[in-house]
């Protein structure tokens, strides 16, 4: 499948900024939702498993056709929960016809870690809606929580990363909850799960014990038995190829934004064919806009 980004006719940066807007400006209307975590961890988590379906050797999946409201992608438990933040996006897809379901997707997730005081996320449009059911993706390519460093280092070579990428990826638990209706996981990962910062590595390299409960497997810290890791990110401090990033990440929250742009940026962009040269938007938070 060769997927080419083409960009509606006439629609340049400040089409797609009016969309950042929008966005951006519903989420400061709903900073209550989720405990107050807000819809940052939502959009995250919906951009990347929109991406994260992503096969490099035969070039399947990715955030290119918004294939995730077909079956079996919508059904794939993994996927459980994010309708949410699906519906959330639908009114732009009503107010500006012309932008892609993937387009959207992956730009919400952008708004989102922006918006909470993260790096700047480079992005680049013109996905197309598919409604060709051949593509969608089998469930199976998403991260299964409760496995170890191997399998985790594995998923994430299929998509094309490396061990620092994968580690930089992860810190996105930085943002949202885990919700026992969506993946039987309960909680946040720390208490700043409405801002973008390095703050999971800092406390991944604390203590930890495994949570007593009926649920799932987990981790909960020592210090107040209220913040949760999972088993997968247990994992990044266990095997010697990944804890050497936690710990760079840890001591250097410039040197995690730098490296978690570039990986996200181009986990948002997995399998996509851009004209040579294409120059990616660099989006105003709100901020920026109203100094
Ligand atoms: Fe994640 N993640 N993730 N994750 N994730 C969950 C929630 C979020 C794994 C498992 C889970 C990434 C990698 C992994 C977010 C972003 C990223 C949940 C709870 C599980 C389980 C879902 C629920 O119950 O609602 C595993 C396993 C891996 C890899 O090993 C990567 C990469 C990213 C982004 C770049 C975000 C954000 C959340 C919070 C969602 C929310 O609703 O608040």
């Amino acid at each position: 499948v060769i997927k080419i980004a083409q960009v509606p006719e006439g629609k340049g940066f400040e089409d797609y900024q009016n969309v950042y807007n929008d966005i951006a400006a519903k989420i400061e209307d709903n900073l209550d939702f989720d405990g107050g975590a807000g819809y940052y961890g939502q959009l995250v988590r919906l951009s990347w498993h929109t991406s994260g379906t992503y096969t490099k050797s035969d070039n399947t999946g990715g955030s290119y056709g918004g294939t995730m409201i077909y079956s079996p992608e919508s059904f794939d438990g993994e996927n459980a929960g994010l309708a949410v933040g699906r519906d959330f996006l639908i009114e732009f897809k009503d107010k500006y016809p012309w932008i892609s379901r993937g387009d959207l997707w992956t730009l919400g997730g952008v708004v989102a870690v922006q918006e909470s005081g993260g790096p700047k996320i480079p992005w680049r449009p013109g996905r197309k809606d598919i409604y060709d059911r051949a593509t969608v993706p089998e469930p199976g390519k998403l991260p299964d929580a409760s496995k170890d460093g191997k399998y985790v280092r594995d998923l994430f070579k299929r998509m094309g990363f490396n061990d620092r990428e994968t580690v930089a990826l992860i810190g996105a638990h930085c943002l949202g909850k885990c919700h026992t209706y969506n993946s039987g996981y309960d909680g946040p990962w720390g208490p700043s799960f409405n801002m973008f910062t390095n703050d999971f590595y800092v406390r991944l390299l604390g203590g930890w014990h495994v949570k007593k409960w009926d649920g799932k497997k987990q981790y909960e810290d020592d210090e107040t038995n209220s913040f949760m890791m999972l088993p997968t990110d247990m994992a990044l401090k266990e095997e010697s190829y990944f804890i050497k990033y936690v710990k760079e990440y840890a001591k250097d929250q410039d040197l995690f934004f730098k490296d978690f742009s570039k990986a996200y940026s181009t986990l948002l962009e997995l399998g996509i064919s851009y004209p040579r040269g294409s120059k990616p938007f660099i989006f105003k938070t709100v901020d920026e806009q109203e100094e």
